[in-house]
């Protein structure tokens, strides 16, 4: 038995609510194999999803079997390595267009990470569109990721950022949200789940309000595509941008989706090899979509990492991967909520895989270091997302975010961690 087992609470699952649709979790975590380790003497439960989740061994398979067999720089040469990376690279794109449901894989940009796709689009899009008095529209949910790119431009252009208040739950407030929608409004850059506090926002609402006003609607999906399916030509969005490292896919490596009219019209993000297609000190041309905005060497062990955690997360169905985050967000919600002193921040009625609180008379950096020693990893601060936390009025909340491979007794330990804290607190 495991000490975590040995330590369990009486409040055990119903058989059923971790077995949902066939999903298996106990099975699936032998998948991970960073979940079998102890931490501290402890069982590793890990809780801190929303930050970056664990990767599963076909991940690091997919990494390790291209730099052991196939590495070589793609689109370039005409050897047999180089043929062979670039068709995985291709594949793996293609792979994430039929994931997000992508009209074309040349509207598949390959980039850093959420962070990258969301500066690219402020930089190229939003330099040419966005003038002195124009006005960019996000919402108070943002991570700080979709803030401070649109203040670079703001600045540079004499633009104005305009904020669309939350309600004391957390949910956007889309009244105020069309309100601020006016005849300078230039672009919409929205959170699909806000990382801090979970609420997952009405999208199609708001990109619909916005399209009957002409103006172009970005997405920060970081948070979302691990959770729920993503179809871009369904929420008729104009960009989409996420990471990978938070769909158990590796680090540096993220997508922006374009709609191919508006990528086609955007000038370069940044230049070097591969996004020209000729170049003479007179004058470049650049190449077409999507590599006029991938300049230099990508990150092809990365795609091709991504492209394996697709197929991972497939091979579950995202709708059963879903309803089981949702049943350990209930069941921890309920649980957390039955302590005394505590005050869960955001109560969004649609919210995904973020449980954030506050524990009466203890910092939450308290927090997450006594849960530390218990081997429970959750984040503490302000998670990148101040403005939030200034809307709650409150310096910084603890947060538990949950994946695929957590299990209703990691949140019994977590909640007994709680408990924990505050017998040292009390
Ligand atoms: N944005 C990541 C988080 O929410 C790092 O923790």
């Amino acid at each position: 038995m495991t000490s975590v087992a040995r330590r369990l609470p009486t409040v055990l699952r119903p058989p059923q609510a971790q077995n949902i649709g066939g999903f298996d979790v106990e099975k699936l975590r032998r998948d991970f194999p960073i979940l079998k380790q102890k931490i501290r003497g402890r069982r590793l439960v890990y809780l801190d999803n929303a930050a970056t989740s664990q990767k599963p061994q076909a991940v690091i398979d997919a990494i390790s079997h291209y730099y052991e067999r196939d590495n070589s720089n793609v689109h370039r040469g005409v050897h047999y390595l180089s043929e062979r990376a670039t068709e995985e690279f291709e594949n793996a794109r293609q792979t994430v267009q039929r994931f997000i449901n992508a009209a074309s894989a040349s509207e598949i940009i390959f980039t850093r990470g959420t962070t990258e796709g969301i500066n690219l689009v402020a930089q190229t899009y939003g330099r040419t569109h966005v003038g002195p008095g124009d006005e960019i529209l996000v919402t108070a949910l943002e991570h700080h990721s979709n803030i401070v790119p649109w203040q670079l431009l703001r600045d540079e252009k004499g633009a104005k950022l305009r904020v669309a208040p939350v309600n004391d739950s957390g949910e956007l407030l889309l009244e105020e949200f069309e309100k601020l929608l006016s005849p300078r409004t230039n672009i919409v850059a929205v959170t699909h789940i806000s990382n801090a506090i979970g609420t997952v926002i009405p999208l199609r609402q708001i990109i619909e309000m916005a399209h009957r006003r002409n103006v172009p609607v970005l997405v920060d999906g970081a948070q979302a595509v691990p959770h729920l399916t993503v179809d871009v030509q369904a929420l008729d969005c104009d960009f989409y941008t996420f990471s990978s490292h938070k769909l158990y896919g590796p680090t540096g490596m993220g997508v922006l989706y374009g709609k191919s009219a508006l990528l086609d019209a955007m000038p370069p993000y940044q230049g070097g090899g591969d996004m020209i297609s000729s170049v003479t000190f007179e004058k470049t041309t650049y190449n077409k979509l999507p590599y006029k905005f991938e300049a230099g060497t990508p990150h092809v062990a990365g795609a091709i990492g991504l492209g394996a955690a697709i197929d991972y997360v497939n091979a579950l169905g995202i709708e059963n991967l879903a309803a089981h985050e949702h049943d350990l967000l209930a069941y921890a919600t309920e649980k957390v909520s039955a302590l005394p002193g505590i005050r869960v921040i955001g109560t969004a009625k649609e919210k995904a895989a973020v449980l954030s609180f506050m524990l009466d008379g203890v910092h939450p950096h308290d927090v997450g270091t006594i849960l530390d020693q218990e081997g429970i990893a959750i984040r503490t601060g302000h998670h990148c997302a101040q403005p939030v936390m200034q809307r709650f009025e409150v310096p910084a909340t603890a947060r538990a975010s949950f994946a695929l491979y957590n299990t209703r007794e990691e949140v019994d330990v977590l909640v007994e961690g709680l408990q924990r804290v505050q017998e040292v607190f009390a």
